[in-house]
């Protein structure tokens, strides 16, 4: 049984499926964690979403964390938020896979899986996390905006609070070099960021989706195959 993390995968479905078919070769006894941004951005939105539920439906244990998009999307359709910044920030994206035109036209259960998403999970010795953990707040684990959007907090890690952990978080994309040296270090600093930016496939050193097996402690990339027919 391995236990895999996948974070931002940004509607490229095709991307997702040949990674855990021909790289990872998920099994039903493993568990998939994935670390949120399911939508926005990439081609295919609906169909990322679909293939997390035929997993569900297969048997394949599967955990879903929100990400910052899924809350962008639920505020832009809620009115929370004006629905041009989301639509600016991807949400086009979205809406096409749909085929709508309206954000009324996205079927609920797509927005109430969004809805049903938690901000964080604490799996063995790791922590999975969208974007990472606020450590200016007493207890990291507590503010929900900062899991989805926070960048650049390595340099704030209190060690004594995370003690024997490891922080596992994607949102911010970096190069495929940068993960492999969080990987090498991973004992070290305790954090590795797994965004490889696969939506990005147009930009040097992204445009892969990564995984990482938490449990033998093994990259994974894929490239973006989206544009494959
Ligand atoms: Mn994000």
């Amino acid at each position: 049984m391995r236990k895999i993390a996948i974070s931002d995968i940004h509607g490229c479905a095709k991307t997702f499926k040949i990674l855990l078919k021909e790289g990872v070769r998920l099994r039903q006894e493993d568990q998939l964690y994935l670390l949120g941004d399911y939508v926005d951005r990439g081609p295919d939105v609906k169909g990322v979403i679909d293939f997390i539920w035929e997993l569900k439906e297969q048997n394949y244990q599967v955990h879903c964390l929100r990400g910052n998009h899924e809350a962008m999307m639920l505020e832009a359709i809620q009115g929370g938020n004006p629905l041009e910044l989301w639509l600016a920030n991807g949400g086009r994206a979205t809406l096409e896979s749909f085929g709508a035109d309206y954000v009324e036209q996205i079927p609920r259960a797509y927005l109430d899986f969004a809805q049903s998403l938690d901000y964080v999970l604490e799996v063995d010795e790791y922590i999975l996390v969208h974007a990472g953990l606020n450590f200016s707040s007493p207890n990291p684990l507590e503010p929900c905006e900062d899991m989805l959007w926070i960048r650049w907090w390595y340099d704030e890690i209190d060690y004594d609070w995370l003690q024997n952990r490891y922080i596992v978080h994607g949102h911010t994309p970096v190069p495929w070099q940068d993960i492999r040296q969080m990987h090498k270090k991973l004992d070290a600093r305790r954090f590795i960021d797994i965004d490889n930016g696969c939506f990005a496939f147009f930009r040097p050193n992204l445009g892969q989706l990564c995984a990482f097996d938490l449990t033998h402690r093994q990259l994974y990339f894929q490239p973006n195959i989206e544009a494959d027919t």
